[in-house]
């Protein structure tokens, strides 16, 4: 342990990252800014390659953020897991996505623990960072990296860390993001904390592994039952003949005790949607039923059904029906001023109206292409008077650069589930219909 404690205060220990998306490439490169020899493995030939050639692919890590600390050395990508073998650190920032049946697909942390098994050697550091259910790290990682006869808190030292990265947050980035650390044993925390104290600003030891990962989920689950209380609250807001977002904006000058979520079309991302389901899933293991995790999925994932459903009525008022009308998606990024689609709802916004015989576009300043199924749209230019020639405009994401009061002016129906228009609905040239 001392002669890993002793690289870490030189910055003489060699890093390793296992999986360079939006989570690790980040932290690589603080890592690296910190003087700490990091190399960056993925099993993706690409992101491998543009890292080398100093080239980003995550909107908050500029080309010039990599570029001179590959120059010294500091920084390097690589797709051979032998890279792992010489490493000090290794820290694992792979997927943890839901499979078909919305269970836990811990598949990449294991695909990685094999590939960090062949190389684990006495005095490592290993800290698990992918969201997961609490105890994964002491009752699937721990036993599996001890086939090898070493022994976690004495030859190797193994943490959860969660990652906080909030995508496009201008503030809060990796190294000024309060980061909650959790030991297999309280070594392994001593290791961690002297590690992390070297790169990050602020740390927040916690008990054990099981507690930094029930912190993470914890925060997740916040999020998504609070936002799915918001969208109930826009559904029965709309049966109320009340405006949700003059409501939430006034609770909102509550000083204490209120924190505003503001309803959309659904949850998207791949953290909200998905880590909740992670904490339910393991308590239906130990015979309890999660009922607000459930229920707020429930409602999240109803959404872009109640959107569709606004389309229908309005289109209807217009005598017109959803079958054979032209209706231009407008954003459909999973939030605003990102490019990033994944569970974004507008892909099903744009499903359920296709499925009820609209013919569906899309603009979007971020999403050039857009996957649905087997076929692949493209984002369609709206400047000109490009809006005219369509029954109904949905507002799935409210990107800041798209000019809502041209989209009022020129746009006989828009559908605004994300209140974009409220500074320029009195421009309206024909309907527009809030969430
Ligand atoms: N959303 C709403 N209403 C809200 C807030 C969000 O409908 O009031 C929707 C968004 O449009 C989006 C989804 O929820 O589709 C997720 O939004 P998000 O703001 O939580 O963004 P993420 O998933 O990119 O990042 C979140 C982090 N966000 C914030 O803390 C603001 C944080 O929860 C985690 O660090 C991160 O997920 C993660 O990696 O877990």
């Amino acid at each position: 342990m001392s002669t890993l404690l002793e690289k870490i205060k030189k910055h003489e220990a060699q890093v390793a990252v296992i999986g360079i998306g939006y989570v690790g490439l980040p932290l690589a490169t603080e890592m690296a800014r910190a003087g700490f020899r990091t190399v960056g493995y993925d099993k993706s030939e690409e992101k491998v390659r543009m890292v080398n050639a100093g080239r980003s692919y995550i909107k908050d890590i500029h080309d010039q953020d990599l570029q001179p600390l590959l120059a010294e050395g500091r920084l390097r990508a690589s797709t051979d897991p032998g890279v792992l073998a010489t490493a000090d650190v290794v820290v694992i920032c792979v997927p943890t996505p839901l499979n078909k049946t919305k269970e836990p697909d811990n598949s990449f942390i294991v695909a990685a623990a094999d590939d960090l098994f062949r190389g684990l050697h006495k005095d490592m550091l290993i800290i698990l960072e992918s969201t997961t259910f609490p105890g994964f790290t002491r009752e699937v990682l721990l036993p599996k990296l001890q086939e090898s006869g070493l022994k976690a808190g004495q030859d190797f030292f193994l943490c959860f860390s969660p990652e906080r990265v909030d995508p496009g947050n201008a503030r809060y980035h990796t190294r000024n993001t309060p980061k909650v650390v959790g030991g297999t044993t309280p070594r392994c925390l001593e290791a961690i904390t002297a590690m992390y104290g070297e790169v990050l600003e602020h740390l927040v030891p916690v008990s054990s592994t099981d507690a930094a990962e029930m912190v993470k989920l914890l925060e997740n689950t916040f999020r998504a039952v609070n936002i799915g209380l918001v969208n109930e609250v826009a559904i029965m807001a709309q049966k109320l003949g009340i405006d949700t977002w003059e409501i939430i904006d006034a609770a909102a000058t509550k000083p204490f005790g209120f924190m505003p979520f503001y309803p959309g079309p659904g949850l998207g991302g791949h953290c909200i949607p998905v880590d909740p389901l992670y904490l339910s899933w393991k308590l239906k293991t130990l015979k309890y039923e999660a009922r607000f995790i459930e229920l707020a999925d429930d409602i999240n994932t109803h959404m872009p059904h109640v959107v569709v459903e606004l389309v229908a009525d309005a289109l209807n008022a217009d005598r017109k029906s959803v079958n054979g009308s032209r209706v231009l998606i407008l954003g459909v990024a999973y939030k605003r001023d990102i490019e990033d689609v994944r569970e974004s709802p507008a892909l099903d916004v744009i499903e359920l109206l296709q499925g009820k015989g609209a013919e569906v576009s899309y603009h979007d300043p971020y999403a050039a292409t857009l996957r649905i199924g087997e076929h692949v749209l493209h984002s369609k230019p709206i400047d000109g008077n490009g809006l005219e020639g369509y029954d109904a405009v949905v507002i799935v994401t409210d990107h800041s650069s798209v000019d809502y009061g041209k989209v009022v002016r020129e746009a006989r129906l828009v559908i605004d589930t994300r209140n974009a228009t409220r500074k320029v609905r009195g421009e309206a040239r024909g309907r527009v219909i809030g969430l």
